[in-house]
């Protein structure tokens, strides 16, 4: 997944082009938009987000790739991002430990 900041995309007929361009460059491409944010999302198979961004530029559009959030791979499960083994001093005792007490 692989997201796409579009300022200047504002209208239904701005993502019907964006879509269109993403589906010539990753026809399997599973595309989400959000307008108001002026966010898209793509979910592909094949392209990588270089290309979909510069197909998008091509479209007339001004992308830029969002960071993505990281996996919430280890940690203390609360989605706070904070890495697994930070022992917050109030955190000793409490069975989950890190940030969540
Ligand atoms: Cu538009």
């Amino acid at each position: 997944m692989v997201t796409f900041k579009i300022p200047d995309m504002t209208c239904g007929h701005c993502a019907a082009t964006i879509a269109k361009a993403i589906a010539a460059e990753d026809a399997g491409a599973r595309v989400e938009f959000d307008l108001p944010g002026h966010l898209v999302h793509v979910a592909g198979n094949s392209a990588i987000p270089a290309e979909l961004e510069s197909a998008i530029r091509e479209a007339g559009y001004s992308p830029s790739a969002v960071e993505a959030q990281p996996a919430r791979s280890g940690g203390c499960g609360c989605g706070c991002g904070s890495p697994k083994g930070v022992d917050l001093p109030q955190a000793q005792g409490s069975a989950r430990g890190g940030c969540c007490i």
